[in-house]
């Protein structure tokens, strides 16, 4: 195992990898920009070493000062978290030419599933099920439409370079079509650098289903699927799991594991799906990090797979069987943004009372704390609220509860609109699709 190791993350995450670090004995150095120079992960680590920047965005992102961080505290392995160097193959480059250990896949497996073509690709190849598309870039608008016309309207245009929706243009005629293609290629260009783009069905009235995998660059075990339709703008709010039959959940847990080996992946990945009303599952990507809500499956399986994800990253093979994983109960996690509950607008500002909720099958992760400043400047992320039931009414009793023993005083949260969430009946019925906040705008006030 590693002596010591370099978060290169802040807020609820970078505490959550320093308790796994912790545990396996590992000391814990953080880098951080000014804004969270007495933040808890920072006064909690061994290490602490300012990157003080006018951009406070550039502390966490400017690598070369990152690998510099871990040359100076003699890190071995920097954990990226999620966001900021969490996807960047540039950095996980660097850190190999350093001989320094990116806790994630190599960089050219980061460079493939970024590349949404090319992930579609190697995983249709693997036998994943993926929506009728195109397996190239497409330039030629007549060549586009024909294949929309073979693949049949509604059809949705992508960024190869995308992820998170940037773009995403949907087309139901012909006729809007070479518009559509126009827009989705500037938007690329402008947020990417990189103007491809492809074509696929649009999968209507679709949920939004993921898959835990850990793989260590042979071999591949899934923990399970989490479902994460409750979201606005592609920020998820609300999520949940199991939320499949035992069948379903073997049938596609094997595929995304024969999807992981085939990219020879090491670390933690999530392989996210499109299922339809019918049931039929389409890959959309593979997220090459720990999740946000890597917590609910951690709360169904028992396992601490930022552990785990830590422990293939020294050079372990898998801790675990397959067979060894076993689900158990339902849980539900609240993301606790300091935030306008009805526009979604971030509300930074003092904590001047703070308070969680505890008890059984109660977890909270949070850097909150009273006197906490939450910066205006970064992710509105204050804390997650995990809750575990024995089934899914359990824990949206206990959510209810939890919810109603929070205490935020001096920033806005989406308290509020969980409140209403979990009362909603098509929520309790589970009757939720992708859609379900425009569907439900009676929830946002
Ligand atoms: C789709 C789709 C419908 N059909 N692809 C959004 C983010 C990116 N990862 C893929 N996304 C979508 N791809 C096909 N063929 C609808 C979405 C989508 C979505 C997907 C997951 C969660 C929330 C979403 C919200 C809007 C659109």
């Amino acid at each position: 195992m590693f002596k010591r190791v370099l978060i290169a993350n802040r807020g609820e995450i970078a505490l959550r990898i320093s308790r796994s670090l912790r545990e396996l004995g590992v000391e814990v150095c953080i880098i951080h920009g000014r804004e969270d120079r007495l933040s808890l992960p920072v006064r909690l680590s061994d290490y602490a070493i300012p990157i003080y920047r006018s951009n406070p965005l550039d502390s966490y992102l400017d690598y070369e000062a990152v690998i510099d961080a871990a040359k100076q505290v003699g890190a071995e392995a920097i954990h990226p978290g999620y966001g900021f160097l969490a996807e960047n193959a540039a950095f996980v480059r660097r850190c190999q030419e350093e001989d320094i250990i990116f806790i994630g896949p190599d960089a050219d497996v980061i460079s493939l599933l970024g590349d949404k073509i090319e992930a579609r690709k190697a995983m249709e190849a693997a036998g994943l099920p993926v929506a009728k598309g195109s397996d190239e870039a497409i330039q030629n608008p007549e060549v586009a439409r024909d294949l929309a016309e073979d693949i049949g309207y509604p059809v949705i245009i992508k960024a190869a370079a995308g992820g998170g929706g940037i773009g995403m243009q949907v087309v139901h005629s012909p006729e809007e079509f070479e518009s559509a293609l126009n827009l989705c290629q500037s938007r690329a260009q402008s947020a990417f650098g990189d103007s491809r783009v492809f074509v696929e069905k649009f999968i209507e009235g679709a949920q939004h289903v993921e898959f835990q995998v850990l793989a260590d660059g042979e071999n591949a075990i899934h923990f399970g699927e989490r479902f994460c339709s409750i979201q606005r703008r592609h920020q998820k709010l609300l999520e949940e799991g199991p939320w499949l039959s035992d069948e379903v959940r073997a049938e596609i847990g094997d595929r995304v594991c024969e999807g992981a080996k085939s990219v020879g992946y090491r670390g933690l990945a999530t392989f996210e799906f499109l299922r339809d009303k019918n049931g039929e599952f389409y890959f959309l990507e593979v997220n090459p990090r720990v999740q946000v809500e890597h917590t609910i499956t951690e709360m169904i399986t028992g396992v601490d797979l930022v552990k785990m994800g830590i422990e293939i990253a020294s050079g372990q093979t898998l801790p675990i069987d397959q067979n060894e994983i076993q689900f158990s109960g339902h849980a539900i996690q609240c993301r606790l943004n300091a935030e306008d509950p009805i526009r979604f607008i971030p509300s930074p500002g003092k904590l001047w009372d703070c308070h969680f909720p505890g008890g059984r099958g109660v977890r909270v992760d949070t850097h909150a704390h009273v006197g906490y400043e939450m910066p205006g400047c970064f992710d509105s992320l204050l804390a997650k609220l995990i809750v575990w039931g024995k089934d899914r009414d359990e824990a949206i009793a206990k959510m209810k509860s939890a919810l109603s023993e929070t205490i935020l005083v001096g920033v806005e949260t989406v308290i509020p609109l969980h409140k209403a969430i979990l009362e909603e009946p098509d929520f309790i019925a589970r009757d939720i699709t992708i859609q379900y906040l425009e569907e439900h705008s009676n929830l946002l006030g």
